[in-house]
């Protein structure tokens, strides 16, 4: 597919200053009538340029300008352009009517139908599946939408903004009219017509000013709203108090609805969700659900200020947004649970997504110079990159400095569509710190390795740490070069948060050479150069260095712990992340040998694991008791590398076997080693109070389950027994699902019954249908296979689903490498049927499947010939979306 480069970017020839809508909803159609005021852009490079609009899957009924209807010759059509030859004035409205199908839109961008009525989703290219436009977000405008739709199937009429009209209609029709006061571009455009219920709420903002909050579900589903509700009331609570952010309408919307391919949407004043992000109640949805929640709730909330009033100029600066909105519901989230948690959380999240993207063939800064499909840059790279990116600024400039920072930005760019360049410019401007350097960061692609030694010298008592930044090209690179297009690379300006150990644990104060006294236990230096190093005085003996404190850096450390020093480090470290980055190294270390015994055919034997390891666990699992402890923080640690996290750790080729075959070694070797503690630590943590999501209760959940996960490993009657009666006794979703997903693991009669009776009681709820979808797409029994290509025909998954879709099919692609690897190529086979037979109906869920192919070539040659031919089965399909052949192109590239 043709590729579009951000250097190419030009204004608008035209603007569009209102946008007044009628779309009535017919059965099977709805005719849509635009009037669009438009005038020439004054900042147009070309001052004649012809009226382009864009339009997809529309039929043109007729179109006027100034109320006069133009004939043949005055206009064409052109693939999904409208082109207007007509001679026009300085300003003009142009109004269009066209017919369209909602009913018929799979691919669930634009208006479509859904179960309960009809929705729409227009970021990024969706308002041209509406009507005809300049769909660019530097295009904004003020809307009013007037909606007709057939009353009692459809009682419901939401649009943007506030409602100004409403009314009854011929036929058991109504109507309903909404005026949004605010410039927008057209991908926050939202309507929905349907049959919801809702629940009402207020919230009074800082000044004075009542907002009425409504989250609107599907009939009968009010008792799984509350907590959305209170997570909206509390992300307006937080931004007012955290960045002087108020809202600014007087209706705030969230519609959830079952068929979505993205999490949520950020619509000025109607956000449309996913339900998974909405509906939840004790015995539906977990812990991990309630806290996403949470999450997804404030950043859809954050967006009205960082997306909604600031927006981008063009979808290269994605990240403008999408970082610096995620960034601001992680800071979110560390304020409403345990701060420490969620960091490591997002630190898995990102090694679990994001650097695997980062070192394969869909490589790409956080804002790439070209893409062929906008759709595919909604990445973990855009999100989660973005998001360190911004956390770095943070950590550079400092919390107050941030804050004076986020202000300029707003006084100097509300109600504009900007660039990174300006918020850089804005943070560089109130702090005073030069951002230049730091902007690479928004050009190359790649994770930096940090190459970190660190030297002690008695006899000066100084510690020197010398600090290296490696940084080669990735495929990304690669083919610019290949394009002749330019490539500059050179090294960071990043953030090395650290602290430094003596041998009983505590910190030393940090004098850096040339100081005259010591400042604090914990430094961000601030590391510049390809080569650097850092001298600390007045250090009385070798010291553990704590390093990358907080992950303050989205790089990849490399320094050679000790086994003896990580230990130290997981004991003692006053840091969260680096006492779990600490376990996690360890484990990797055992595993990587563990890895090697297994390929040299020696694994089973144990003798890769040190006898001291099981102690290391059974303290970590005892400080969790100990005053002060932290069960949740226990639980993460509990926790070994996943073997996607092993896949990328590993050097040279993969063998995801070796690698299934060590990590579950290692966890049964716990669980013989601990069954004593675990199963002890299991029955004390039981929570004996009501459910609640909050983070105490949640936490003891999650290491009592993480001893049940562990304890089940052993596969003997005893462990089966306490599995099943916490799986029959169960009064909430989050103990129920372990007890399933410890039972699914084995190929046992147990499991198929437990299996059977969930979906038993569960059928009518779609949500917990998914988990039970998953519980089984991402479960390491032999049978998996086999039976997830079984589940495809069962009546509780459906493909024109998402949230089916992602629970079945891309969870067994992502999430289950053993199976996806099979070295019989059956799950490349499986995924590639798949994403064809998606692609046909939904391009966007086609190709976020397509991306399990990304890391194809880590493997070894038997299994990347067979990656290879279902690649190239998808490439050779005639009508491939530009979605799926961007992706499956640069994977073969
Ligand atoms: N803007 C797309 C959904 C989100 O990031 O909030
Ligand atoms: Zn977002």
């Amino acid at each position: 597919p043709q590729a579009i480069y951000l250097k190419d970017y030009t204004p608008p020839a035209f603007l569009i200053e209102t946008v007044d809508l009628d779309v009535a909803i017919e059965t099977g159609h709805a005719t849509v009538t635009a009037a669009l005021a438009c005038h020439r852009n004054p900042a147009a490079a070309d001052p004649s340029a012809a009226l382009v609009l864009t339009g997809e899957e529309l039929k043109l009924e007729t179109i006027r300008l100034d109320g006069r209807l133009l004939g043949q010759g005055e206009y064409a059509l052109c693939d999904d352009r409208l082109l207007i030859h007509a001679e026009l004035p300085e300003s003009f409205t142009l109004t269009t009517v066209s017919t369209i199908n909602p009913d018929g839109n799979t691919q669930l961008s634009g208006l479509y139908r859904s179960k309960d009525g009809y929705f729409t989703q227009c970021e990024a290219e969706g308002f041209r599946r509406i009507t005809w436009f300049l769909d660019r977000p530097d295009v904004m405008a003020k809307y009013t939408v007037t909606i007709h739709a057939d009353k009692a199937q459809f009682p419901v009429l939401l649009g943007n903004g506030n409602p100004v009209g409403a009314g009854d209609e011929e036929g058991g029709r109504h109507w309903a009219k909404w005026e949004d006061p605010f410039r927008k571009p057209s991908y926050l455009f939202a309507m929905v017509a349907a049959k919801l219920d809702m629940l009402e709420d207020w919230f009074v903002t800082k000044s004075g000013r009542k907002v009425r909050c409504a989250v609107y579900v599907e009939p009968g589903k009010l008792d799984q709203c509350g907590h959305a509700m209170a997570a909206l009331k509390k992300s307006m609570k937080w931004d007012e108090d955290v960045f002087g952010l108020e809202m600014d309408l007087d209706h705030y919307m969230i519609v959830a609805v079952g068929d979505f391919n993205m999490g949520a949407m950020e619509n000025k004043g109607l956000n449309i969700f996913n339900t998974k992000y909405v509906l939840a109640r004790p015995d539906t949805a977990t812990d991990i659900d309630f806290q996403n929640i949470d999450r997804v709730v404030a950043h859809e909330y954050f967006h009205n200020w960082t997306g909604n009033r600031v927006t981008c100029r063009d979808w290269f600066q994605l990240s403008l947004k999408e970082g610096l909105t995620v960034f601001r519901d992680q800071q979110f989230g560390m304020d409403m649970h345990s701060a420490g948690v969620t960091r490591i959380q997002e630190v898995r999240t990102l090694r679990t997504a994001q650097f695997p993207e980062d070192a394969g063939p869909m490589a790409h800064p956080i804002r790439p110079a070209s893409y062929a499909e906008i759709n595919n840059f909604y990445s973990a790279t855009v999100y989660e990159k973005g998001a360190e990116v911004i956390r770095m600024i943070h950590t550079l400039i400092g919390k107050d400095a941030f804050r004076k920072g986020m202000d300029l930005y707003f006084a100097r760019h509300d109600g504009q569509a900007v660039t990174c360049e300006d918020f850089v410019a804005a943070m560089q401007d109130a702090s005073g710190l030069d951002l230049t350097q730091f902007k690479r960061w928004y050009n190359q692609a790649g994770t930096p390795k940090l190459v970190v030694r660190g030297a002690y010298d008695a006899a000066t008592k100084r510690f020197t740490l010398d600090v290296e930044q490696l940084y080669p090209a990735t495929a990304y690179e690669k083919r610019l070069e290949a394009e002749g297009k330019p490539v500059a690379r050179g090294a960071y300006h990043l953030p090395l948060v650290l602290g430094l150990l003596d041998a009983d644990g505590r910190e030393l104060p940090l004098r850096l050479a040339g100081e005259t006294s010591a400042a604090g236990t914990q430094r961000v230096l601030s590391v510049t150069e390809d080569r650097q190093s850092f001298v600390f005085e007045d250090i009385a003996a070798a010291p553990v260095p704590s390093l990358l404190r907080g992950f303050s850096a989205p790089v990849v450390l490399d320094y050679p712990y000790t086994a003896a020093e990580l230990t130290h480090l997981m004991a003692h470290d006053s840091d969260a992340f680096c006492r779990w980055e600490a376990g996690q190294r360890l484990a990797t270390d055992i595993l990587t040998a563990g890895i090697a015994a297994y390929q040299a055919g020696d694994g089973d034997s144990l003798a890769w694991i040190p006898t001291t390891y099981a102690d290391a666990i059974r303290a970590l699992l005892g400080s969790a008791f100990a005053p002060g402890g932290d069960p949740a923080l226990v639980a993460e640690a509990l926790a070994l590398p996943s073997e996607v996290v092993l896949i990328e750790a590993t050097d040279g080729t993969v063998d995801p076997d070796a690698i299934h075959a060590a990590r579950l070694a290692l966890r049964r070797h716990l669980a013989r080693e601990l069954k004593g503690p675990l199963a002890a630590a299991y029955h004390e943590l039981k929570v004996d109070a009501p459910y609640s999501p909050e983070a105490q209760q949640a936490g003891a959940r999650a290491l009592r389950n993480a001893c049940l996960g562990y304890l089940a490993e052993i596969d003997d009657a005893e462990s089966r027994a306490l599995v099943m009666t916490q799986f029959d006794t169960a009064d909430n979703m989050t103990d129920t699902m372990a007890a399933l997903a410890a039972i699914a693991q084995f190929e046992l009669a147990e499991r198929d019954d437990a299996l059977a009776r969930f979906l038993d009681k569960w059928k009518d709820e779609a949500l917990v249908v998914d988990k039970w979808l998953m519980v089984q797409s991402t479960a390491r029994a032999a049978d998996t296979g086999q039976r997830v290509r079984a589940l495809l025909q069962h009546p509780a998954f459906d493909i024109k689903n998402p949230n089916k879709v992602y629970a079945l099919i891309r969870a067994f692609c992502a999430a289950n490498p053993k199976h996806f690897h099979a070295a019989d190529g059956s799950g490349y086979a499986f995924a590639a049927d798949a994403i064809l037979q998606l692609d046909a109906m939904n391009p966007q869920v086609a190709s976020r499947i397509a991306r399990a192919f990304d890391r194809w070539r880590k493997f070894d040659t038997h299994r990347q010939s067979l990656a290879r031919v279902q690649l190239a089965r998808i490439q050779s399909q005639n009508g491939l979306s530009r979605d799926v052949a961007e992706v499956v192109g640069k994977a073969l590239d």
